[in-house]
């Protein structure tokens, strides 16, 4: 005689139960973080253009208004990140700017 699966062939249904176990998927959407440039006296609007075209991928039009924007509000938002995508574009910014010798300062908010 046959005996299928979890069976015993000997007509116990005890043994045909399957039992499916599911545990729930918790989704947690990550921490938002906004980078930041700063104004400051010193850096040519030019450069800040190209950090900001370059490191945030922005059109040289788009690039130009953040960076008005910071010249004349003193904070700007060129970004929003997941934290270590944001801290990374911090860095990038802040060795840029120190590579060519220029005070810009780049940081990072909790949205
Ligand atoms: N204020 C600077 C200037 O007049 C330009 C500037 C803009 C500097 C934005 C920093 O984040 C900045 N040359």
């Amino acid at each position: 005689m046959a005996s299928g699966p979890g069976g015993s062939g000997g007509g116990d249904d005890r043994s045909n139960t399957a039992i499916i176990t599911r545990t729930r998927t918790r989704t947690k959407r990550p921490s938002l973080y906004r980078v930041l440039l700063l104004n400051d006296d010193y850096t040519p609007m030019e450069f800040v253009v190209l950090v900001v075209e370059r490191f945030f991928n922005k059109s040289h039009e788009d690039a130009y208004q953040i960076m008005m924007h910071v010249h004349h509000n003193g904070v700007g938002e060129c970004g929003v990140f997941t934290y270590e995508v944001a801290e990374t574009k911090v860095t990038q910014v802040m060795d840029f700017a120190r590579k060519h010798q220029h005070p810009l300062q780049c940081v990072m908010e909790k949205k």
